[in-house]
């Protein structure tokens, strides 16, 4: 419970705020989508005001959040001269939130808290509430109304599942702890249905990232000395089939379904002469090193680079043909 002073402290500071600003990270996804709106709807709720904030507006597919449409995307907001405080979700720093410049260009910088759950997140906060052990931030903030024994209510309820769901995969993968599934015992209890929002965050494709799936799928091709599986696509593909960069990662995703593949790489060729490669691996070997090689970098279950190259077809999958002051030259194997 070391957590419970910092959640304290931010719970004072945002029940005297006079106008906080809450902010979801650039590209926001279902977990800091969720938590800021919980925290949001529990404000409104109360009468109280606030701005809701991110650089990118959200997805469509996050309709059914209760007050979704009031997130504004107008750095404008921190202009508000009656901002005094700014919550920041899932970010584990203000670059990364997308509003470093904007806090930077304050006349005042107010008191920011920071709800987190990542273990890179840099204590940026005047009040940091990062529990790196939560599933998602949340569970971070569940916690945080839970130390501050506020009710939760069937619409914070919703948001917060949402959190939950997504930095789990649906309860799936290593983020499903015993907490998290208790966390979401009591949200159902609430009245909030997993079978709605699964399925709102689910039937979200286009049909172009389909069409464009399915041609990465018939140029899948299969290294079995390395069990590694990988797929091109060009610029004409995106040309027929044009479609949001968030859909290309649900591909890398999906392809890392594949029973046989220790990794999956997709390259995709951005502009001409330009090659931007995704691996994602099911197993223990770290694709960070494997990118690397091509001067990019990431985590050991996802990483990527771009590089300036060509992208070529070998009896054993695709690969990038590098390009280095008008000489041609292979990678080595990695
Ligand atoms: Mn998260």
């Amino acid at each position: 419970m070391q957590h419970r002073a910092a959640s304290q402290q931010i719970f004072q500071k945002l029940s005297t705020a006079r106008k906080p600003i809450l902010v979801a990270h650039r590209k926001p996804d279902g977990d800091t989508l969720g938590a800021m709106m919980a925290v949001f709807n529990w404000l409104r709720d109360q009468g109280r005001a606030a701005h809701a904030f991110c650089v990118d507006e959200p997805a469509s597919v996050y309709a059914y959040f209760p007050r979704i449409r009031a997130v504004q995307t107008d750095p404008q907001v921190f202009q508000d001269e009656e901002v005094d405080m700014i919550c920041v979700f899932d970010a584990g720093d203000l670059k990364y939130a997308g509003i470093d410049a904007f806090v930077e260009a304050m006349p005042k910088r107010p008191y920011i808290a920071d709800f987190d759950h990542h273990i890179t997140n840099t204590l940026f906060g005047d009040g940091n509430l990062v529990i790196t052990n939560a599933s998602s931030t949340a569970e971070v903030v569940h916690e945080f109304f839970d130390d501050n024994n506020v009710e939760i209510s069937r619409s914070m309820a919703t948001c917060l599942m949402t959190g939950l769901l997504t930095d789990t995969s649906n309860f799936s993968n290593p983020a499903t702890t015993v907490k998290s599934l208790e966390i979401a015992s009591e949200l159902l209890l609430k009245g909030v249905s997993i079978r709605d929002i699964t399925k709102r965050l689910m039937r979200n494709k286009p049909f172009d990232a389909l069409k464009l799936w399915g041609r990465a799928l018939e140029r899948l091709r299969w290294d079995p000395e390395k069990k590694l599986a990988s797929t091109a696509l060009f610029r004409e593909d995106f040309q027929d089939h044009p479609i949001e960069d968030e859909y290309m990662e649900g591909l890398s995703n999906f392809l890392n379904h594949l029973l046989q593949a220790d990794v999956v790489l997709v390259l995709k060729e951005t502009e001409k002469n330009k090659v931007k490669g995704s691996y994602r691996s099911a197993t223990d070997t770290d694709v960070a090193e494997m990118a690397k090689a091509y001067g990019g970098g990431g985590h050991r279950k996802a990483a990527g680079f771009l590089v300036d190259g060509a992208i070529v077809e070998r009896p054993d999958g695709w690969i990038v043909q590098q390009s280095d002051l008008g000489r041609q030259f292979e990678l080595p194997a990695i």
